[in-house]
């Protein structure tokens, strides 16, 4: 046996990647450097306390409601504060606005950038040991340094993220994220605490055989989206829906499939928030080469007026994406 077998390289860890790639940066600055190493930080962390659940007393309800009107679960509250804590510490970002809080954020002054983020997205799984998700957006900020940050530092469209992502705590822990130079995936290794390169370069299929949507509601939908679904059950695909937007739209980004939430009776504007669920997600899908629409237009084209503003979302494998909104000839521009 060559002497070096017995000691294989452990591969590339999320933080030599980063350094590596500092230079693609558009603002090659390393700030944007500490802003996802804070991001993954938190997220170790995040991974930590959901590996415990059910072990301690941090499972469940927290029997409070979030802006959105939902109920708080702890891990949503604890995963909340992981994540501003890190983002804080990090000193780099002036305002966060997440989907646990109602207002902006302010951190530091000095910082040249915010945060849009869904600390912990697909609370209903959380108690039930399936996969959920940690979604962020990261944006320059228009407002002058050192300055009091604004709405319109938040307000921008999502074509104008310098860096998004998510963490998938599933089967393995992935994060996985964008800065406008293609997608890149890392695993996390429990035993060594840290984030490895697993998937370099990822690309969306360009057409898939998954797709996925809450068809319990289909009573709800427009004719066109159930004009879709029964297409797709005429061609036999499958369907796979977990109710954890990072985990059924990471899934159909390595397999090919599309995700919708489209617009219902009960959320006329769709159901996932367009700053901290779509705008991230449909960044990455992008940059994966595949699509992103709210049913009629690019999601990375809408100009948000509010921080918890929802959107329709139909999102993964480019013909898929078309063949859907395609269905919507009245108003889609796609
Ligand atoms: P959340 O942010 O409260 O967790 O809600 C978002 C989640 C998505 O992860 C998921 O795709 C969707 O809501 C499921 O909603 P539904 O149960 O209506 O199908
Ligand atoms: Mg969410």
């Amino acid at each position: 046996m060559n002497k070096s077998e017995l000691a294989l390289p452990v591969g590339t860890t999320l933080d030599r990647f980063i350094k590596k790639k500092q230079d693609d940066f558009t603002y090659a600055t390393g700030e944007l450097s500490q802003i996802l190493r804070d991001i993954a930080l938190a997220s170790k962390i995040t991974n930590r306390e959901i590996n415990r659940a059910g072990l301690l007393d941090i499972g469940g309800a927290l029997g409070e409601m979030n802006v959105q009107g939902e109920e708080q679960q702890k891990l949503d509250v604890i995963a909340n504060i992981r994540f501003i804590r890190a983002l804080t510490n990090g000193g780099e970002v002036c305002g966060i606005v997440s989907e646990e809080d109602e207002d902006m954020i302010e951190i530091n002054r000095q910082g040249k950038y915010v945060v849009a983020m869904d600390p912990l997205d697909g609370s209903s799984n959380i108690d039930v040991n399936v996969s959920i998700g940690t979604i962020f957006s990261v944006y320059r900020r228009v407002s002058e340094i050192g300055g009091p940050v604004e709405i319109e530092d938040v307000l921008q469209k999502g074509s104008e993220q310098v860096a998004a992502g998510y963490v998938l705590y599933g089967s393995s822990t992935m994060l996985v994220y964008t800065t406008g130079n293609g997608v890149t995936g890392f695993t996390y290794e429990p035993s060594l605490g840290e984030f490895f390169l697993s998937h370099p370069n990822m690309k969306s299929p360009e057409d898939g055989k998954i797709y996925s949507i809450n068809e319990g509601s289909s009573s709800e939908f427009d004719q066109s989206v159930n004009d879709y679904i029964a297409e797709c059950k005429s061609k036999k695909l499958s369907a796979r829906y977990i109710g954890s937007l990072v985990g059924d739209f990471h899934r159909n980004l390595l397999k090919g499939g599309i995700y919708i939430y489209p617009r219902t009776d009960k959320s006329p504007d769709g159901k996932l928030r367009l700053l901290y669920e779509c705008n991230a997600l449909a960044f990455v899908c992008e940059q994966a080469g595949g699509l992103a629409t709210d049913g009629e237009g690019r999601i990375l084209d809408i100009k948000p007026t509010a921080f918890h503003q929802r959107s329709p979302l139909f999102i993964g494998a480019k013909k898929m994406v078309e063949k859907a909104c395609s269905y919507n000839k009245a108003t889609a521009t796609i």
